[in-house]
């Protein structure tokens, strides 16, 4: 049938859009790459001699005993107290930590070295370094130059290669990487999960042309889910301002628009009158190309409109009841972190066993695998970052790595139509310098992206009567979202039934996270901490509790779908480093509480569809 199509093209930049923009390029899985994974070579330094002298001054850029330069010998009289060789090999993607004993509880720097060919004799293309992510400080040079530094352990970020430093041959690639905790840092030195360190994610070069397209954001205009014509709507942007005519292209919607660039971004608005809308009953994707005359890049994105209404959550204009599980980004059965498509199929698969709709990625933006699998599988999913319990609110400069951190994770993932909410934070304790803080961040998100919810994990922690949330970061957030953990972190399971539920704002009441410990395997009466049984009557008790809830209840993601490691948890038989608070356990085994879950979920689906 035909499709109608009906172009405006708004010749304005989008001012708070553009203004937003980190130097990340997007979409980087379907550009031309040459990868970096495989086998680096390293050396622990504990004392960070490689980057201080023994005055503990920075080393100078040409100091023959600084890590980043050549570990070659001169002659035989020459004196080296560094090398890398085969001997210390390490996998990269991948934390350090499960890879070697001698790393399961290092702290500190770990020089990385990689050695690469590549030939640009004939190409006038630009080429830069990226990486999905390393955790948690990057500094990184390529022969003996730095190409830059980057803090955050858990986003993407890329440095151009300047053209007269490659070589055809033997790149010489040294990334110090630091995964100290500290203060002054997000997350800080206080957290509930393993502090894996390393090069978690994927290593590529990246090859663009001389002016190309950097990011652009596709996606339905807000609102624009009714009625026989739906709007597209978004910008695309260059690296560098010019002239350029950009070509958009939805092939199955039969949309191709011509669009010129004066500056660097150009804005556009398309009708379509035969777009199917994604949801996870329908997790349609379309095929989106933007084309240049240079370069064609190939996306998959759905097209979905989330929003508050009447204090309920709406996903294309029907209310929407979010069963949803929390997740660490770690591999149990092989104590890792996880970071590729397999991994992320293996972690939404098991949310899918569960019957859920959404997961919450706890507690820091996750992979792009990830998010792009939920895209595929219609798992909706809340993104964060790791603004987590007591980091200094106090802080101009904390507050400012906080918002490039949350630049960062929307500028990687703004085109997944699986991610509905961005949540600024967990666990943050109620005073006026934090709520002042967290709600700069908000009005961050804001100026990013309009098109989603904007979420932080607020507390509670009664155990009896009427729980009224009256955070005033609630005023802020667009959803009011808690943790709770009634009859785990005080009384018993059954005190669920003494407590009920209110708002003092108009908007859906979320449990972002809900849940008990439950030994694998430890079986004994419900009354016994640790067993299965005390585990799988917390949830019974739990879901006795959701079906009281006032009608502005919208979800939940209870905490967690994997047991997973923490240096917090020290019970020498019952936990031994790992929050045993999953449903399913360290091996991939279901717990007796996964069932309870799952009931409920399935009665809620049938509710809801
Ligand atoms: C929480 C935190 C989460 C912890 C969990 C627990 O409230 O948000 O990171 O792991 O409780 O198990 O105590």
């Amino acid at each position: 049938f035909k499709t109608l199509l009906l172009i405006s093209v708004i010749a304005l930049l989008l001012i708070n859009d553009a203004k937003a923009q980190s130097n990340l390029i997007t979409n980087v899985l379907n550009r031309k790459t040459i990868s970096l994974n495989g086998t680096w070579q390293y050396i622990i330094d504990p004392y960070e001699t490689g980057f201080y002298d023994y005055r503990r001054e920075e080393r100078n850029a040409n100091d023959r005993e600084a890590y980043w330069n050549t570990d070659k010998f001169d002659n035989k009289t020459d004196r080296k107290e560094f090398g890398f060789i085969d001997k210390y090999a390490i996998k990269v993607p991948g934390d350090w930590n499960s890879q070697d004993e001698k790393f399961v509880y290092y702290e500190g720097t770990v020089w990385y070295k990689k050695s690469f060919d590549v030939d640009l004799a004939t190409s006038n293309e630009r080429v830069f370094l990226h990486f999905g992510a390393v955790n948690y400080k990057a500094d990184v040079y390529l022969n003996g130059k730095k190409l830059g530094m980057h803090k955050g352990g858990f986003t993407a970020f890329n440095f151009e290669i300047p053209k007269t430093l490659l070589k055809a041959k033997d790149n010489f690639l040294v990334v110090k990487v630091d995964n100290k905790r500290s203060i002054d840092e997000i997350p800080t030195i206080n957290t509930d999960w393993w502090n894996y360190g390393g090069i978690t994610r994927d290593v590529n070069l990246v090859f663009v042309p001389q002016n190309f397209v950097q990011d652009y954001s596709v996606q339905l205009a807000k609102g624009s889910y009714a009625g026989k014509f739906k709007t597209i709507e978004g910008w695309i942007k260059l690296n560098t301002k010019g002239q350029e005519n950009v070509w958009l292209e939805i092939p199955e919607l039969k949309i191709k628009q011509e669009l010129t660039i004066n500056g660097d971004s150009v804005a556009f608005s398309v009708k379509s009158s035969s777009l199917q809308l994604w949801s996870s009953k329908t997790p349609k994707l379309y095929q989106v190309i933007i084309r240049t005359k240079n370069e064609k890049i190939i996306d998959k994105i759905g097209f979905r409109n989330i929003e508050i209404q009447g204090g309920k959550l709406i996903l294309n204009g029907k209310p929407v009841f979010l069963r949803g599980i929390s997740v660490h980004e770690e591999i149990p059965n092989d104590v890792r972190r996880a970071y590729s498509y397999k991994d992320a199929q293996h972690l939404l698969g098991q949310a899918k066993e569960l019957n859920a709709n959404m997961v919450r990625l706890a507690h820091y933006p996750h992979n792009e695998y990830m998010t792009r699998a939920a895209d595929s599988l219609g798992i909706m999913v809340w993104s964060e970052i790791p603004v987590y319990w007591t980091i200094d609110f106090k802080s101009e400069e904390v507050l400012a790595k906080a918002k490039t951190q949350l630049e960062e994770m929307i500028t990687r993932d703004r085109n997944r139509a699986s991610i509905i909410i961005w949540s600024v934070g967990n666990e943050t304790p109620v005073n006026k310098e934090r709520t002042l803080f967290m709600s700069r961040l908000v009005k961050k998100v804001k100026e990013m992206d309009q098109s989603r919810i904007v979420a932080a994990a607020l507390e509670s922690f009664g155990i009896q009567g009427v729980q009224t949330i009256e955070d005033p970061l609630g005023e802020f957030t667009d959803i009011v979202a808690v943790n709770q953990y009634i009859g785990w972190y005080g009384g018993l399971p059954d005190n669920s039934r003494k407590v009920s539920w209110a708002t003092k704002y108009d908007k859906p009441l979320f449990f972002s996270e809900t849940g008990a410990e439950g030994f694998s395997g430890l079986h004994a009466d419900s009354l016994t901490r640790f067993s299965e049984e005390f585990q799988e009557w917390y949830y019974k008790e739990q879901v006795g509790m959701f079906k009281r809830m006032p009608a502005n209840f919208a979800g939940l993601s209870p905490w967690i779908l994997n047991d997973f490691r923490s240096p917090r948890r020290n019970h020498p038989v019952y936990q031994e480093g790992w929050n045993n608070k999953g449903l399913f356990d360290h091996n991939g085994k279901k717990k007796k509480a996964f069932y309870v879950l799952k009931a409920y979920y399935d009665e809620m689906e049938k509710l809801y569809d």
